[in-house]
């Protein structure tokens, strides 16, 4: 299921195919291509009837007021039976479903997605809603523990109270839903800050919450800087936890905002960036390569999280690889997103398109470009597929939010590139293409990477099935989507009680 076979589009009637179709396919993160095509007319049609609403801005001062109203809602939601909560998560994925188009089209406005990404992101959180609601149902029972004669002992998980849920603009709606659906799942009530390039997009998600039975006050929206609002909200002394999606230094910086507030001790669960690497030995077929390549260092501009920044290639087929990559790289389509054909839509804002242009006037200085840089007016925020072969993996110092790949060639025994990548400090995702089972096998034991996919066509995890997150400067962990991700949210409580007391 996981290495999904390619589609072919000579398939499908009335598809336009591009003129030098690579490796006979095309297909979106997830393969989500022929679906997506399916849903052409009404999407279009929710492109042209969807405008992107503005959103009122939070203020510092009511920070203090909406913690206390999220307080004094948690004993009412807290108090639902779970899978009373979970039946109106679940409803909210159904009118999450129901609202596709017009989400997805709010996708491709406001945070300029593809047309194939918006839909994958739309089903992503539509993933998050219906797993968190079944999992808070599994693992929120009480546990009879076995103890000493004459004792039960009962272990059970409650919520923790109000959580701040702070999410980005690269997933502004799956995210932003996975954090919410987590915390309200698990009894806690919420106030979500989200990425302030997105507000349209998460205060759609709370509306379709909101009518499904999430009361307003269990879940709040505050938008606004992360340095205000977001640092507020953070630093308030009754807050129970922090649940953050975003940059390292962020993440830091809110890591030591808790710990210095006054209060109780509250977790943080932090999911950040990554220097993410591909290990290709000599016995990887180059064509697969290119094509995951492709899927993960391009699409989605390069804005995500899991996109593959650095391809360790073996010497031996180095030149084969890099030509194959040459030629996919030809085929992506950099233009407007909300153009149908588009691959590599623009990048997030002008702060972002500066920021990866001072990366890439480094890198044209430093080392061999390997894609053309094309001509695109800065206005546009376009920034082409860009690869640069570099001689050593310790270059590579930090994360370029785009779409730009470094190769780098290794000879020798493939450990000691596992043994670099540790020492990078970063640990969201790794590839390892080979055809030695046992090798790719042992590289994936060594590598200190929260993510490993072998031989496997797109670097990105799926919901309720590869639980997602890093380690090191990557993050805290538990691995969002995943049997254990819950449990970060609830405090655990056990109940032992003398049996054989008289009364
Ligand atoms: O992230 P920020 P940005 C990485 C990526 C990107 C970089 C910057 O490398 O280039 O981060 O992106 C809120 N207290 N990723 O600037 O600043 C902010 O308002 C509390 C990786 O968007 O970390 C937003 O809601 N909150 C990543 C959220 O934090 C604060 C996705 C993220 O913003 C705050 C996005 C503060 N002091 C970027 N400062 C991934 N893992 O996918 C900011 N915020």
């Amino acid at each position: 299921q996981l290495l999904r076979s390619p589609l072919r589009l000579e398939a499908m009637p009335g598809l336009p195919l591009p003129p030098a179709l690579y490796g006979a396919q095309r297909q979106n993160s997830l393969g989500l291509d022929l679906a997506v095509d399916a849903m052409r007319a009404p999407l279009l049609q929710a492109h042209a009837a969807t405008p992107v609403p503005p959103v009122a801005l939070a203020e510092t001062a009511q920070v203090d007021a909406q913690v206390r109203r999220a307080l004094a809602a948690h004993p009412a939601w807290d108090g639902l039976p779970v899978p009373e909560r979970a039946q109106r998560l679940r409803s909210a994925a159904d009118r999450m479903q129901d609202a596709l188009p017009r989400l997805a089209a709010l996708l491709v406005k406001e945070a300029f997605k593809t047309w194939g990404d918006a839909v994958a992101e739309v089903r992503e959180a539509v993933d998050f809603l219906r797993y968190y609601a079944d999992e808070a149902v599994r693992i929120m029972q009480p546990v009879e523990l076995p103890g000493p004669t004459g004792e039960s002992n009962e272990l059970r998980l409650a919520s923790r109270g109000a959580w701040v849920c702070i999410s980005p603009w690269n997933f502004p709606l799956a995210i932003f839903t996975g954090q919410v659906a987590a915390a309200l799942a698990t009894g806690n009530t919420v106030l979500a800050k989200p990425a302030e390039q997105t507000p349209a997009i998460a205060a759609e998600a709370v509306a379709l919450l909101h009518a499904a039975g999430v009361p307003a006050d269990a879940l709040q929206l505050l938008h606004g800087p992360g340095e205000t609002i977001g640092a507020a909200l953070v630093a308030h002394p009754r807050i129970a936890g922090v649940v953050f999606t975003g940059s390292t230094p962020v993440a830091k910086a809110i890591n030591l905002s808790l710990a210095q507030k006054d209060g109780p001790i509250v977790p943080l669960i932090a999911e950040t960036g990554g220097i993410n690497a591909m290990i290709v030995d000599s016995t990887a077929l180059p064509e697969q390569v290119a094509d995951c390549v492709v899927q993960s260092a391009f699409r989605s501009a390069g804005q995500r999280c899991s996109a593959l920044r650095l391809l360790c290639v073996h010497e031996g087929i180095a030149d084969a690889v890099i030509e194959m990559i040459q030629g996919a790289a030809r085929e992506q389509v950099t233009g407007d997103p909300h153009e149908w054909r588009t691959d590599v839509g623009p990048v997030i804002d002008g702060e972002a398109y500066e920021n990866i242009q001072r990366q890439l006037t480094r890198l044209h200085a430093q080392a061999r470009p390997l894609l053309p840089p094309g001509d695109q007016p800065p206005a546009t925020r376009l920034v082409p597929p860009q690869a640069f072969e570099i001689a050593d993996i310790g270059e590579v110092r930090q994360e370029i939010f785009g779409p730009v790949l470094h190769v780098v060639r290794w000879r020798g025994d493939p450990k000691g590139v596992v043994d670099q990548l540790n020492a990078l400090g970063y640990g969201l995702t790794l590839g390892i293409q080979s055809r030695i089972d046992t090798r790719a096998l042992a590289l994936a034991a060594r590598a200190h990477i929260g993510n490993v996919y072998v031989n496997r066509n797109i670097i990105g995890a799926v919901v309720g099935v590869q639980p997602f997150g890093g380690e090191g400067l990557s993050g805290t962990g538990p691995k969002a989507g995943g049997p254990n991700y819950l449990l970060r949210f609830c405090a655990e409580r056990t109940l032992t009680i003398n049996t054989t007391a008289a009364g």
